[in-house]
């Protein structure tokens, strides 16, 4: 993009100034609320997190539900320079207390409903302010929003100025914190403004969670900047969706969202007769789903790829060819290569790591500087972990990832975390965690374990991870073998595993 704004919130207000009156989120059997109104709140944000001491460059963690409240509060932490720091709802207190100690924020707001004792929690972690915003938009927080006037005063912000961190699954088991900056976020948030024609009268039907890039930055940062409105759907309920679709231009979702819309037996192009585009990413969309809601909609799906670290990477077009299978060519100012494991690029044709570098790529690791450092080439292209191979004009197509990662419905999942779990429990003497093909999720967990004596009962291990892991995470089977497969080295061959139980799930 030509110059950089100052100010992410500023930037995107541009898209939507001119039309206070408009409906930005428009919810079923809940007030709807125009742009001038989110406007006012995360004014109201900023004269809170500024009343509250909250400086900028200091995080403020939330855990909360998806609210028209819980956006103010990522739009008022865009307008004091706070780093927003969204966490899984789903994460459990023993996943939330490491976050908390991680990113030492200033300010946390939860919700009760998930987490009773979110007094307890903040304590631990020396926490020195924490509120709550329950799903309904009450609590603690809605209430001290309510009783402050707005503060129209926007930060000024450098490029390199990090506006939020999102934690991602680490592949020594622990999640690392991502920092994002103002250049990252703008210009990917340009980019694909332009690149998929977002026009002002689009209506987005968002069913997104928005504690990921997927549903915040991507699917929100272009409904701003548009100025189009958003069908706020709480969550991805199927029946719901298929019965909101036919007033929707735009959606965009996991490939999850696409195989429960066809397994819909009343989804078909009467569903989608005002759509013009649906986009589909964060996990492989495989190419009999795209045929397979090609025919049954009329719509060929848009497929692109991103991921935390770099935002959208790369798009199949919106005017031209969309391929099944492929993810396109890189966005404006992204460029992408593919190389062998010294580092050296590969021809068209070849597969290899995928590297990317560009406006979109993060500043690193919070509090991570060998991790940051693991993460990028000497000369700044950064590692992705996926495999892919580039044809002569540049269209990129993934071939699966060089880690164990599991994407488990658009959720990614590190084996490692769920194995260090594992072992620590009596009866288990070693683990391997796998994701193995499963119509709905595309990957599904299954944990393979070898018994120390007498195996425990399968109740009792789920019960225990239940404690630790959010609920995505969990195993959806367990088998048990007198021992896992190794190569000469010891090392374990997932491989094997994942061909020897690929149809537990058929
Ligand atoms: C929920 N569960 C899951 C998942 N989601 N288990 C495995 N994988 C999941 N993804 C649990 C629930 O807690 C529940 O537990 C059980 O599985 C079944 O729940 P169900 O009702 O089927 O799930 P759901 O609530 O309908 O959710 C499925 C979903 C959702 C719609 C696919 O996970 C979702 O919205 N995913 C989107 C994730 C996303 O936004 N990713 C973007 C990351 P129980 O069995 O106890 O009832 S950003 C990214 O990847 C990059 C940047 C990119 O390129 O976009
Ligand atoms: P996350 O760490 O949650 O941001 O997930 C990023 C990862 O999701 C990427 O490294 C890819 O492995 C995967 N991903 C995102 N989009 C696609 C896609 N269209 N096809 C295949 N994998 C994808």
């Amino acid at each position: 993009m030509a110059a950089l704004p100052e100010n992410l919130y500023s930037f995107l207000r541009s898209g939507f100034a001119s039309c206070p009156g408009k409906p930005f989120l428009l919810r079923d059997g809940a007030a709807t609320i125009s742009y001038g109104d989110i406007d006012r709140l995360s004014a109201q944000v900023a004269g809170l997190l500024r009343a509250r001491g909250v400086l900028p460059g200091e995080r403020v963690v939330a855990q909360v539900g998806k609210s028209p409240l819980a956006l103010a509060l990522y739009l008022g932490c865009l307008r004091v320079g706070a780093i927003y720091v969204p966490l899984n709802t789903a994460y459990t207190a023993a996943e939330l207390d490491y976050f908390l100690r991680d990113a030492r924020p200033a300010l946390f707001i939860g919700a009760l409903q998930e987490q009773p004792d979110l007094a307890g929690l903040a304590r631990a972690a020396d926490v020195p302010v924490w509120l709550h915003l329950e799903d309904d938009d009450r609590g603690s927080f809605a209430e001290a929003v309510a009783a402050t006037e707005p503060d129209a005063d926007i930060t000024t912000m450098a490029p390199d100025d990090v506006v939020a961190m999102l934690y991602t699954s680490g592949t020594t088991g622990r999640s690392k914190g991502a920092l994002l900056t103002l250049r990252n976020l703008a210009s990917n948030a340009a980019s694909l403004q332009t690149l998929w024609g977002w026009q002002h009268d689009d209506l987005l039907l968002h069913a997104l969670p928005i504690f990921h890039v997927h549903g915040l930055f991507v699917a929100l940062h272009c409904a701003m900047l548009g100025g189009s409105s958003v069908l706020f759907h709480p969550r991805f309920d199927c029946a719901a969706v298929r019965a909101d679709l036919h007033r929707a231009t735009v959606m965009m979702g996991v490939p999850t969202f696409y195989t429960r819309l066809l397994a819909d037996p009343a989804f078909g192009a009467a569903s989608c007769h005002n759509m013009r585009l649906f986009i589909s990413g964060s996990a492989p969309l495989l190419p009999a789903s795209f045929e397979a809601f090609a025919e049954r909609s009329g719509h060929r799906i848009l497929e692109r790829y991103g991921m935390t670290e770099a935002g959208m990477i790369s798009s199949n077009p919106l005017h031209g060819e969309r391929i099944a299978g492929t993810v396109g060519y890189a966005l404006p100012e992204v460029r992408i290569r593919v190389v062998d494991a010294s580092g050296r690029a590969l021809p068209p044709g070849e597969i290899g790591e995928v590297e990317i570098s560009g406006p979109n790529v993060f500043a690193g690791y919070w509090r991570q500087p060998e991790k940051t450092a693991a993460a990028f080439r000497p000369d700044g292209y950064l590692r992705s972990g996926d495999l892919g191979s580039l044809a002569a004009d540049g269209r990129l197509t993934l071939a699966g990832r060089a880690t164990d990662l599991i994407i488990s419905g658009g959720y990614n999942i590190y084996p490692k975390e769920i194995e260090n779990c594992l072992d620590a429990l009596d009866g288990i003497a070693e683990s391997a965690v796998i994701g193995v093909p499963h119509a709905d999720l595309g990957e599904a967990v299954l944990a393979v374990l070898v018994p120390a004596g007498e195996p425990p009962d399968a109740d009792q291990i789920m019960a225990a991870l239940a404690r630790r892991l959010a609920r995505f995470k969990q195993p959806r089977r367990i088998v048990w073998l007198p021992q896992l497969p190794r190569n000469s080295m010891g090392k374990v061959q997932k491989q094997l595993l994942r061909e020897r139980f690929a149809h537990s799930f058929d």
